[in-house]
Order: structure tokens, then sequence, then C-alpha cells
């Protein structure tokens, strides 16, 4: 059985788009490359002393892993030749950063959440690096717009095996990374998310700052009723990667709802570099993403690391949210 490698994929997907010049496949395998160094760099971490503390914060007010400050370097690095991009976002960095040589050239921006999921970092939990790709906008303008003008989405899952997940808008396909060839490979083309799950993902220690709705919809979740599935298992893992790669596989349902503990009346989650990469997934393989109220692809980001609410998985369960949300309770 030949081999399908992440950029033999990539450049056979391009065959279909006669216009394509190229650089978009570039820019994916690009994210690849960046992926092996970071999945290396965890590996390695403990032995080399790189867990723990930067002792610095970011822009979220969150202190900093050494390890989340390296993956950003390695994916600053890994785009910094070639002229692809113009531009580049992350968790980690309170501006966007131009890339000064291809600031005319380079023909996307890139937006990315370096390691998500950090507080598993030194207890060698699961993690991701969440990318997003659009086409560059010049002047202040350069990040807004909506979810729809992703051309491509993606993240990398650290667990037991490595994996690559993908879409540019013709579905979802799954890559293995192969540590004895260093390649991904192609594992699943074309994932499609099951309609319904059995598991729900959300932080119930947040349940006080929760409105009426979002206690309903947990507690149905948490019913006996084997007709409806119920009651679903708790699978939260502290990594909105690994939670949703879960979800994509099995179904069911992530939530971080708005809450009114800390004072992020509009949730945790970033829509720029985790909430609109992973709903440009989710919607490609079949599934949903909303705040509860409004698809998070249709949002107009206002700002770089602006947040919303998210509620995302199986088409059921999240269509189920927003009943709970509209005060009509399950069906
Ligand atoms: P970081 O990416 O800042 O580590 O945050 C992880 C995350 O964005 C998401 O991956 C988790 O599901 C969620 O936050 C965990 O938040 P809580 O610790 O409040 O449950």
């Amino acid at each position: 059985m030949s081999l399908i490698t992440l950029d033999r994929f990539i450049l056979q997907s391009e065959q279909a788009h006669p216009a394509a010049t190229g650089e978009l496949s570039q820019l994916l395998m690009r994210f690849g490359l960046a992926g092996k160094q970071i999945a290396r760099e965890l590996a390695v971490a403990g032995l080399k002393r790189e867990l723990g503390s930067a002792h610095t914060t970011n822009v979220q007010g969150e202190e900093q892993k050494k390890l989340d400050v390296l993956a950003n370097e390695i994916l600053l690095e890994t785009f910094d030749y070639g002229g692809l991009v113009s531009l580049a976002a992350s968790e980690e960095m309170e501006e966007p950063f131009l890339y000064t040589r291809s600031t005319e050239t380079g023909s996307y921006a890139i937006f990315f959440d370096p390691v998500d999921g950090s507080s598993n970092i030194d207890v060698n939990g699961t993690l991701g690096t969440i990318f997003s790709v659009r086409r560059r906008k010049d002047g202040p303008d350069a990040f807004l717009g909506v979810g729809h003008d992703q051309i491509s989405a993606g993240y990398i899952l650290f667990g037991p095996a490595t994996v690559l997940v993908y879409s540019c808008g013709d579905g979802v396909h799954l890559f293995t990374l192969d540590p004895s060839i260093g390649e991904f490979l192609l594992t699943r083309e074309t994932v499609r998310m099951p309609a319904r799950g059995r598991g729900f993902a959300v932080n119930e220690g947040r349940w006080s700052g929760w409105t009426p709705a979002v206690r309903a919809f947990t507690e149905y979740l948490k019913e006996k009723d084997p007709e409806t599935g119920r009651p679903y298992s708790t699978r939260y893992s502290g990594s909105l990667v690994g939670d949703f790669h879960r979800i994509l596989l099995e179904g069911g349902v992530y939530y971080y709802p708005a809450d009114t503990l800390s004072g992020k009346p509009q949730g945790k989650l970033r829509l720029l570099y985790e909430s609109q990469p992973l709903a440009f997934l989710a919607e490609q393989a079949g599934g949903r993403a909303s705040t509860g109220k409004e698809r998070i692809l249709d949002i107009q980001v206002e700002a770089l690391h602006q947040r919303s609410p998210l509620v995302i998985g199986s088409m059921s369960e999240v269509t189920l949210f927003e009943r709970f949300v509209r005060g009509e309770g399950a069906p």
C-alpha cells in the first residue's frame, strides 16, 4: 500500500483547483513541519528542564509556560521565509507579528494558539496547536472579518500519537505522525462527525456562574433515559483540541459558556485562533458551532483577542443547547 503523506495529499488536492498558485499548499505543509518540531520539544521538555513557567504573562493575563513561548517562536520562524505570510497573530502575542520581508508579497495571514491546554503541560496531559489561514487584508482591518473568511483551518493534537487534522473547505482530513519516517500519513479522509454522541465536555466547576438555561441543559444530559442515550458521560480534558478531537470521531458536545465567575462576560475562548478554526472544521464534518444564539462562523471579529461563548459538536447536541438557551427545553 503506497504511503499517502501530508505533502502528497495536499499536492494532489491542489490539482483539483486549476487556479491554485501552490502557496496555500506550501503553507499547510509548513504547519506539518512546525507540528513535528513542537511534538519533539514536548516529548523532551522534561529531560531538557523546559517544563514550568516562563515567569511572563500573556495578553490574556495568563501565566505563560516555557513551552507556550517556545512553540510560539517555532511557529513564527516556520513562516519567516518564502514570502507566503504577511501577518501572524497568536494567543501568546498582544499584537500581530508582521513579516517585514513579505509585507507586500505575503498573500496570507495566519492565526494560531501555539499550545492549547497549557494547564496540561506540566502534567503530561493532552495538548494541541490550533491554526487558521485567511487571505491577507491590508491596514488596520488586517484580521477583522467573519469566520467564513477562513480558507483553511486545523489543529495538531499531541497525545499518545501526534495527529494533524485540517480542512480547506473540501472536507476534514486526519493524518498520523509516523515517527519512524518523520511523516504525517493519511489515516482518515473526509471525516464525518456523528450526528449524536454520548459524552459532554464542560468545566462544571463554573456552575455557580452559569445561566439557568446552561444548568438545565447540563442537568438534562445527566438524567437517566436510555431511549435518548442519557445519562451522558463527562469527558473534559482541559484541552479544547483534545475534547474536540474526541467529538469529531465519537460525537458529543463541548461547551464553554459565558459565566459571571471570571469577569469574562463573553466566555473564555478566543474567536480568531480557537473558536472559529474549530467551528470551520466542525461544520465541514457535519457538526455545528454556536454561541448558543449565533453561528460562530457568522460572528464579525472586532478585536484580535475577542472572546465568545462556545458550544461545538454534534448537530443534535448543539441544536439542543440552543433550544435550552431559547427557553424551549428538550423536544
Ligand atoms: P489555554 O489554551 O490557555 O491553556 O486554555 C485552554 C482552554 O482554552 C481550552 O483548551 C480548555 O478547554 C479551556 O481553556 C480550559 O479552561 P478551564 O481551565 O477554565 O476549564
